[in-house]
């Protein structure tokens, strides 16, 4: 059983097109607090997060818009990440993948109060390797996993508290990568499981392979899941859709695997763009997946091997 804080996080300046604000309100409604319950899970629901004041936050690269709107939610999100992990478990309700400028910053700094090294699952389409420097889009969503990895090109945001080392972050699905983030992310010690590899390997033996490294150091495990890891087939409700995502199965199979780790201790549900979504089939998906990882199954059977 786990003390499950569900978290609103209505961020909706990290990108372009308005509607990610409505996701902690759509997780809401498909019923996220419920089947958590279900599965025997207390639920404490903190409500929705308010941004930090605004500070006059400039940057040199003209692209990037909402800088001084996205560190003040990234000042906001870290403390509520932060104050939540001694009390359970925090699930945050976004939002754009911007807001894991924060969450990530506030579970790192938890992990160092702890002395445990922090892990990182990014479950996305996307690098989000940027930098405030080299987005040339100037959506700031994606940026979170370089500011975590403590890449410089981030002088406008606070100092990331305790850098994640590129061997405790694991990327899968990634499908959609540009120059600059590639040219960041090649010197770095990060797992990237791309489509490619996954339709080779499947999911179970690159998961397992890391799941086991954070079990070996003793880790705490953030998963951050973006709506367009998935295939836009299954999971429309999302402004930056890549076809090639992850199926259903897929999906559920990582939460699966996720679980039966026991290792997780932090989430983010991030993209969810509930304007674009068809009768709220990705929010209940989502959802879905979401009771994957907190333990529901068809057959109660033994953990399984995969070897
Ligand atoms: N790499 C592209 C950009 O920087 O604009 C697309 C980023 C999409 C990020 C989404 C949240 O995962
Ligand atoms: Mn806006
Ligand atoms: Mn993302
Ligand atoms: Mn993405």
């Amino acid at each position: 059983m786990t003390h499950c804080i569900l978290i609103g996080a209505p961020v909706d300046e990290g990108q372009r097109r308005p509607g990610c604000l409505m996701g902690p309100a759509a997780y809401r409604t498909a019923g996220l607090a419920a089947t958590l319950a279900t599965l025997g899970h207390t639920v404490e629901d903190r409500g929705d997060v308010t941004p930090d004041p605004l500070g006059d936050h400039r940057c040199a690269n003209p692209a990037v818009h909402h800088l001084p709107e996205t560190i003040a939610w990234t000042g906001a999100l870290r403390q509520a990440t932060q104050d939540a992990l001694p009390h359970g478990m925090p699930i945050i309700m976004g939002g754009d993948h911007s807001l894991a400028l924060g969450t990530v910053a506030g579970v790192a700094a938890h992990a160092a109060t702890q002395g445990r090294a922090q892990f990182v699952i990014w479950l996305d389409a996307h690098s989000d390797f940027h930098t405030v420097a080299t987005t040339t889009s100037g959506n700031l969503h994606g940026t979170p996993m370089a500011y975590a990895n403590g890449l410089d090109g981030f002088d406008p945001f606070p100092p990331f508290p305790a850098p994640i080392p590129g061997e405790n972050i694991c990327m899968f699905g990634i499908r959609s990568v540009d120059p600059a983030e590639l040219a960041l992310m090649q010197p770095t010690d990060i797992t990237v499981n791309d489509m490619r590899v996954l339709d080779e390997q499947g999911i179970v033996a690159p998961l397992r392979a890391f799941l086991d490294r954070v079990r070996a150091a003793d880790g705490l495990l953030h998963v951050s899941l973006d709506v367009d890891f998935l295939d836009p087939s299954i999971a429309p409700a999302v402004g930056t859709t890549v076809p090639g995502g992850a199926t259903f199965r897929e999906a559920h199979l990582v939460m699966e695997l996720l679980h039966e780790s026991g290792l997780v201790t932090s989430l983010d549900l991030v993209e969810l763009n509930p304007f674009l979504d068809e009768r709220g089939r990705t929010a209940k998906l989502m959802v879905d997946l979401v009771g994957s990882l907190m333990g529901r199954k068809v057959f109660d059977r033994p953990t399984r091997s995969y070897g």
